[in-house]
């Protein structure tokens, strides 16, 4: 069986709604951040990183939640990641590519500033970072919000793993005070999301929510 290792943040996330949404079944272990248990010899052996989520498959040890989902789909049978398709596959590939160079970066401030730094005690959000970041983020948010007119997913006219890439912090627009409010294609496709019970709430039965 497969080995997740996971913490509670936005980049496992989307890797535990994926296996719940496709009924993928797993062992999910988690660690605790703040214990230390990204930097243990074991971990660092897995992930050099030492970031989260990281996938142990057989002789297969994977690294980066996109990379992750993709192996996942491919497992399950999952369109989600196509591979039939090859232009529907560079559609997805140009919006995990998107995700990871300019939208992270975009909302990233807000999810730490808000989201990270109370869940782990961190301290209240720092308004100059969230100053500086506002002019990165509307810029970013435009681009994605216009793709989105007339559009309920990000590529292929259906769910696929870009939407669980891009909407993993962008999900917490509302307490993490993101500039959406001029954006009403973004906070659709995010309440859209919302609907699919894996994605509503991904977490593994028994754990506390985020
Ligand atoms: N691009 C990576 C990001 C991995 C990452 O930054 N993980 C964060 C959680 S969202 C982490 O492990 N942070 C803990 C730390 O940096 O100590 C991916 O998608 O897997």
């Amino acid at each position: 069986m497969m080995k997740i290792y996971w913490i509670q943040a936005q980049a496992p996330l989307r890797v535990l709604a994926l296996i719940k949404h496709l009924g993928v079944e797993a062992e999910l272990i988690r660690i605790d951040p703040v214990a230390g248990g990204l930097h243990t010899p074991e971990y660092k052996s897995l992930n050099p990183n030492r970031k989260a989520p990281t996938l142990v498959d057989g002789d297969l040890v994977l690294w980066e939640s996109a990379a992750i989902m993709a192996h996942i789909c491919i497992k399950a049978g999952s369109d989600m990641w196509p591979t039939e398709n090859l232009a529907e596959q560079v559609e997805v590939l140009r919006w995990l590519i998107w995700n990871e160079g300019h939208w992270v970066g975009a909302v990233g401030p807000f999810y730490v500033e808000h989201i990270v730094k109370k869940m782990f005690s961190m301290g209240p959000p720092d308004a100059d970072v969230l100053a500086k970041a506002a002019k990165n983020c509307v810029k970013y948010a435009k681009v994605l919000d216009a793709h989105l007119e007339g559009r309920d997913f990000a590529a292929c006219g259906r769910l696929t793993i870009a939407d669980f890439a891009l909407a993993s912090m962008a999900r917490y627009w509302q307490e993490a005070e993101m500039p959406f409010d001029d954006f009403p294609n973004i906070t659709r496709w995010l309440d859209g999301l919302n609907t699919l019970p894996a994605w509503k709430n991904p977490w593994p039965e028994g754990e506390k929510a985020a």
